[in-house]
């Protein structure tokens, strides 16, 4: 049977730890076609879409379709669950149904989003993004990522034609349902599977500060424009003004030239931020940059701020979410979570529910992620009643 074993191998990361799987890089096209042998050695139809992702169906395509999956690719250094869970789960789930003899009355299919945490080009959810429009087809492929490759050309390279990207309304027009399965990325369930209410608004911001580069040793104090100061000053702001249940991390800062005995020219730093709702959100992000800007200010600097993805608050589907609990009984609990998921971008869109798998430490996008076998089999179980509910 498929587990996440077949692909433990897979994108292990030696320096990080972890896996580092990221959008149509020599892993993830690894991942990729794994998944597609899976798919259709159980005799699904295989359909990447023109935006990159995969689509696997169980009898054909039609309107309204019952849609479950997630994504393979992974943050640097991240963890066997986040995204693989939901796809290892979703083929399992297939093949639970099919012993129980099951025969869809609607078209089910798993699909498996590219580029979700953006990883290697900067913007979360890039192929559920595109499917909807939430981002053109030429912002999504101008995209590069750390060596200066576009996503443009990493699709071309893995058989797409950038050309033809954008919003699929036929694609869209054809989910009746989509229920991803995802590993909880917090400590709220108490039991092996639950439901996500809501996912809150986040954003990501990359602040570019300029200084003079200069000699660690012969450059006084007095005489130094040195951006790191407001990129510290950045990291500082962004703990003090997460309030109120906001959250707002720096993970990522990249100093130019990054010598150790160098005087960095410029630094680059990525602020993610979260909170219940857009005016929050973006209250704090101006607190943290009114206070970047003080700090560029006194140190000589200049700081160019630009906003790199923005989703708001997601609630998802209240009539799906009944669905769901008709199917799994009237006391599954659902949740809120701070992790963004295409399944965020999908619930604009199309009616969509996610069910979460316990994670006993609530650790995610790092190494240590975990959720116990005996939960990930409830999990499948519960993804095959949703199915079987849904697509009966
Ligand atoms: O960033 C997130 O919350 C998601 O894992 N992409
Ligand atoms: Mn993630
Ligand atoms: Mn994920």
């Amino acid at each position: 049977m498929t587990d996440l074993a077949d692909i433990a191998d897979v994108g292990r990361d030696a320096r990080r730890g972890g896996y580092s799987r990221h959008g149509f890089d020599r892993v993830e096209l690894e991942l990729r076609s794994w998944f597609t042998q899976e798919a259709r050695r159980r005799g699904l139809d295989v359909r990447p879409d023109r935006n990159g992702n995969i689509w696997a169906w169980w009898g054909a395509p039609g309107p309204d379709a019952v849609i479950t999956g997630s994504h393979l690719d992974s943050v640097p250094g991240g963890g066997a669950f986040d995204g693989p869970l939901g796809v290892v789960s979703a083929l399992q789930a297939f093949d639970l149904l099919r012993s129980r003899g099951f025969t869809p009355g609607k078209p089910l299919a798993i699909v498996v989003f590219v580029e979700e945490e953006g990883g290697r080009f900067g913007v979360a959810c890039l192929g559920s993004r595109l499917m909807t429009g939430a981002i053109t087809a030429e912002a999504a492929c101008k995209l590069t990522d750390a060596d200066g490759v576009t996503f443009g050309e990493a699709a071309h390279a893995a058989g797409f034609d950038p050309l033809r990207m954008g919003r699929d309304d036929r694609a869209l027009a054809s989910v009746g349902a989509f229920v991803e399965l995802h590993v909880e990325q917090g400590r709220g369930l108490e039991v092996p599977v639950g439901l996500a209410s809501s996912i809150l608004a986040h954003g990501r911001w990359r602040y570019t500060f300029t200084g003079e580069g200069n000699h660690a040793g012969a450059t006084l104090i007095e005489d130094r424009r040195d951006p790191m100061l407001p990129a510290a000053a950045l990291v500082l702001a962004a703990r003090r003004e997460a309030t109120s249940g906001a959250r707002a991390t720096v993970g990522r800062i990249v100093p130019n030239p990054g010598g150790t005995n160098v005087i960095a020219s410029s630094v680059d730093v990525w602020l993610d931020a979260r909170a219940d709702d857009e005016p929050r959100t973006r209250e704090v992000v101006s607190r943290i940059t009114a206070a970047a800007r003080e700090a560029a200010v006194a140190e000589g600097c200049e700081v160019r701020v630009t906003e790199e993805s923005w989703g708001g608050t997601v609630r998802f589907d209240p009539d799906l979410m009944a669905r769901v609990r008709d199917a799994l009984g009237a006391d599954t609990p659902a949740l809120p979570t701070g992790a963004g998921h295409d399944a965020g971008i999908l619930a604009a869109h199309v009616p969509t529910a996610m069910l979460f798998v316990r994670n006993p430490t609530g650790i995610s996008h790092a190494p240590e992620e975990f959720a116990e076998a005996d939960d990930c089999a409830a999990g499948v179980v519960a993804l095959a009643t949703t199915l079987e509910h849904l697509a009966r």
